[in-house]
């Protein structure tokens, strides 16, 4: 297969103008006639070079130049492109190329395919040529109309980008629409759905005026399940205008939501095509984790409108220009919504237990990759999750205010163009007048710098010193790496857990005044520049207690000398809500560490008295917020600890993790009962923080409890489970219930399998629940449940459900034995066969495999080897797994 290379990277020698498509949808085969206007990138040459188009698993019907059919001898056709060798050197000239594609067999869901028997498209990243031949690459803008015609019973509604601008019946029960887009876009942007869908209707009229008409499509019997998604998409409209200054550009904004999706959704302009879990709500069948994740990804793809679709990538490696913008975007619209602190947390957690594992592994790249062999491959945390913390960053450095200058003048510089990383730095450092030295290098440098801080007060001269000193790991292909700009929040805390106020600072030689621009009050954003900085405080009348990286102003791992009883000191009095929650996790990372280490050399475990104390305080502190309560008492994930390791170490992390949980329980269970008692539910359900909260604190309450295995508990869980009045509470009880083997669980599991049998997002989660579950041997249960009926290869959200979520459970999926990875090894090659995209996705379970010991690296390798070594795998998987292997 061959790489591409970001340093490879030239502009088209022709451009599109204007592309014309008509669909005629069949049920064996639809045929694609596409007319698109093109023009030369260098005018009035005298030779004009080859046009060469993209196209895959395509049937050529035909291809016009200028209205005048080629010969076969006037173009060339391999198996991905098809190219015209002699152009007109003319100013403009059309191609009219008519194609037969076979949507009804296609299983790998990009391109144009059937869900739930509609037709849907997926074009982003690369799809579009499985539709037709084109010049696939986002830097070729062109205005589209698209006709669509096709069965009138089958399809009742034909939907594409832009506005409607005719329809009608035609002859044969068919009927057909035209769909006119007056904004230039990309191709990887450009959407088609048909079938039988109803709509939510709805309305919002923007700051200047227009009337926008929103539909939500989904089966008839879906769209009571709507009514959030209404309101998350009315929200993020309304929020983008507030915060952003941005409006929406069309008349009208679609979303439809189908069943078989490899993402969660996608921005196609004006008609957003989504996975339906990241649609459909009730409360009797959706969590409120379902409940903000819908709220976050509606709101992530209205976002893309305008950081997307009105200024769009390059090339693919600038992939992070748009989805870390658009993320940062949406992890500040959440906070917005519910409350900030708790959603940093959420957040900087997430990148933690995930994003650094990629970035410490085999496939470990920057938030810009250099080179790609499928760029589905790319779709990554660290493109992503690194890439919101890099746009984060810029925000940091300049304060609210300036980051809103930079973003203005990107839009203002770049509407209807595809730019770079580059450009917007350039938009930031140019709307500000700063030198941001060396922040490019968070594009092009991977993995997680660690940062070490050390501290000295000096009481005669009253001066306070933190010193820095970083250091970027090696990763694949970068050997050596560069210092680079790190801003650490800081404040200081006195005995009284005051913040101080910060007055003046040397450094570098010179004493400047404490910045506190755009910061929250006594804080102030350290710049580490170079391998090694000192900052020193003046006037600072007694020794303080740092709160170092506040709001976690930097991914970075931060190393600093902070003590048991300075943590304990920040966890009670930090003013920065997300540094207390990190305090505690700091200590209970510390203690998990201690208690590994114990665990191995076969030494008895036990807790510390101000660990449990510490616990206790929080538990009861009726000024915290609930969720934040419940975030606080949630032990570090097993994934965080063994990424922490030198030597992973799954069964003693797992040990560890119950051991403490266990022991927390049995301390704090009058605690933890009443904690229970106090916050059911109100009923009716409301999807707001503070009912959300109370779920949180009562439910993690409920599952600390459940660790004792008594039974005065499990009638408590079971009571709260059949009387529970929507999902999340259920599911909460379920989840309790079935971290026990025995009676119950079956019970309780084929009880709930019962009664939502009927709705196969609930039984996803049940997939789910029993996936990730830490009972020994489950990878028994889970090849038992590959036949279960409702089980499918082919829908990618069962397969993430049953299969993808079984790393989840450490201990099973690294089992000693090497069943776990057998069943994935053998999953990936099944999967491999339907949905390369799938299949990939499913292979990153083994991309730390040199990271445990050598019993278990021999057997990960050997099923990376077995992967690699069959016959035919798709190229998606190919590149994951050679790469693992490197
Ligand atoms: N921009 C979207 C990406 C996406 C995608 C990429 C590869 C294969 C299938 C896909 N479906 C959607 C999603 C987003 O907004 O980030
Ligand atoms: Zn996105």
């Amino acid at each position: 297969p061959k790489e591409i290379f970001l340093k490879d990277y030239n502009k088209p020698n022709y451009y599109f103008n204007t592309v014309d498509l008509t669909f005629s949808l069949g049920e064996e085969h639809t045929i694609v006639s596409s007319n698109i206007t093109v023009y030369p990138r260098i005018e009035g040459s005298s030779s004009s070079p080859p046009l060469v188009l993209d196209g895959v698993d395509l049937k050529l019907v035909s291809v016009k130049i200028d209205g005048k059919e080629l010969q076969e001898e006037d173009y060339q056709q391999d198996a991905r492109h098809l190219t015209i060798s002699s152009p007109p050197s003319t100013a403009r000239f059309t191609v009219e190329i008519v194609t037969e594609i076979y949507p009804q067999k296609n299983t790998s869901l990009e391109g144009l395919y059937i869900s739930s028997g509609n037709f849907v498209t997926q074009c982003e990243a690369e799809g579009f040529r499985k539709i037709t031949y084109y010049q696939d690459r986002p830097d070729i803008m062109a205005k589209y109309t698209c006709r669509v015609e096709g069965d009138k019973t089958l399809y009742p509604v034909l939907l594409s980008n832009g506005n409607l601008v005719e329809q009608g019946d035609l002859e044969g029960g068919k009927h057909y629409a035209v769909w006119e887009d007056p904004h230039k876009k990309p191709c990887y942007l450009f959407a088609l759905v048909a079938g039988d869908l109803q709509s939510r209707d709805g309305s919002f009229v923007t700051r200047s005026g227009r009337k926008v008409a929103l539909r939500i499509w989904t089966p008839a019997e879906d769209l009571p399940k709507t009514v959030h998604a209404m309101y998350s998409l009315k929200a993020a409209m309304k929020w983008d205008e507030d915060v952003f200054g941005l409006e929406y550009d069309l008349d009208l904004f679609n979303i439809v939501a189908v069943p078989d999706f490899n993402m969660g959704a996608m921005e196609n302009k004006s008609l957003n095509i989504f996975n339906s879990v990241l649609v459909l709500a009730s409360p009797e069948t959706a969590t409120d984790v379902n409940y903000a994740q819908i709220l976050g990804v509606i709101g992530h793809e209205y976002f893309h409108n305008w950081t997307g679709n009105r200024v769009t990538c390059r090339d693919w490696f600038q992939l992070s220009l748009k989805e870390g913008l658009t993320v940062f975007r949406d992890h500040e619209f959440s906070s917005d919504m519910g409350s900030r602190a708790v959603q940093r947390i959420k957040d900087v957690s997430y990148l933690r237990e995930y994003q650094f594992p990629e970035d410490a592994g085999p496939i470990a790249h920057p938030v810009r990759p250099h080179s790609y062999i499928k760029m589905d491959n790319f779709y990554t945390l660290t493109v992503y999750e690194k890439g919101a913390e890099v746009v984060r960053m810029y925000k940091t450095l300049l304060g609210s205010q300036g980051f809103r200058r930079g973003m203005d003048l990107y839009f203002k510089r770049h509407d209807g163009q595809a730019v770079t990383c580059e450009d917007f730095y350039a938009a930031m450092r140019d709307a500000n007048n700063v030198d941001f030295a060396n922040f490019l290098l968070w594009y092009s440098q991977a993995g997680t710098p660690t940062v070490k801080v050390t501290s000295f007060y000096n009481s005669e001269a009253k001066t306070y010193s933190l010193k820095f000193s970083q250091e970027v790991p090696p990763t694949p292909g970068q050997a050596v790496k560069e210092p680079m700009l790190i801003p650490v929040a800081v404040g200081l805390l006195d005995s009284n857990g005051k913040d101080m106020p910060l007055t003046s600072v040397y450094h570098d030689e010179m004493l400047q005044e404490v910045s506190t621009d755009g910061q929250p009050a006594n804080t102030t954003v350290l710049l580490i520049k170079k391998k090694e900085e000192e900052f020193l405080f003046s006037e600072i009348s007694e020794r303080p207690v740092p709160s170092l990286l506040r709001g976690y102003s930097a991914p970075i791992r931060l190393d600093s000398d902070l003590t048991d009883s300075d943590l304990f000191f920040l966890l009670a009095h930090d003013s920065d809500e997300f540094n207390r929650w990190e305090a505690g996790q700091v200590l209970a990372r510390n203690l998990m560490l201690s208690l590994v280490a114990d665990f191995q050399q076969n030494k008895p475990l036990a807790l510390k008295a101000d660990f449990v104390h510490g616990v206790r305080s929080i538990l009861s502190d009726d000024s915290l917020d609930k969720e934040f309560i419940a975030k606080a008492i949630d032990l570090p994930g097993e994934g965080e600890i063994m990424d922490m390791m030198d030597i992973a170490d799954p069964d003693a992390v797992h040990a560890v993790r119950s051991f403490i949980r266990k022991h927390l329980a049995s301390e704090l269970k009058a605690e933890f009962l009443k904690t229970v008692e106090n916050n059911r539910s109100s009923d009716p359900y409301i999807f707001d923080h503070s009912n959300m909260s109370r779920r949180a604190l009562k439910n993690i309450a409920l599952s600390y409890l459940a660790t004792l295995e008594d039974a005065q508990i499990t009638e408590l869980a079971l009571n709260e489970y059949r009387t529970a009045t929507n999902m999340t509470d259920q599911f909460a009880a379920l989840t309790a219930l079935v971290q026990n083997p025995g009676e119950t669980r079956d019970e309780v599991l084929a009880d709930f399998y019962s009664k939502w049998e009927h709705d196969f997002l609930v039984v996803n989660k049940w997939f789910g629940l029993q996936a990730m579950s830490d009972i020994p041997g489950n990878v028994e249960n889970l090849r038992k449940l590959l036949q279960h009926p409702a089980f499918d290869l082919r829908n990618p959200n069962k397969v993430r459900s049953l299969i993808g979520r079984f790393p989840n459970s450490p201990v099973n999926f690294h089992a000693k034995d090497g069943s776990g990875y057998k069943f994935m090894g053998e999953m990936v090659l099944q999967v491999d066969k339907l949905n390369p995209q799938g299949a990939s996705r499913l292979m990153s379970a083994f991309s730390r495999w040199k990271h445990y010991d050598e019993t278990r690296q021999a057997l990960a390798k050997a099923q990376l080897e077995m992967i690699l070594s069959t016959n035919g795998i798709s190229e998606n998987v190919f590149e994951i797994a050679s790469k693992s292997l490197a």
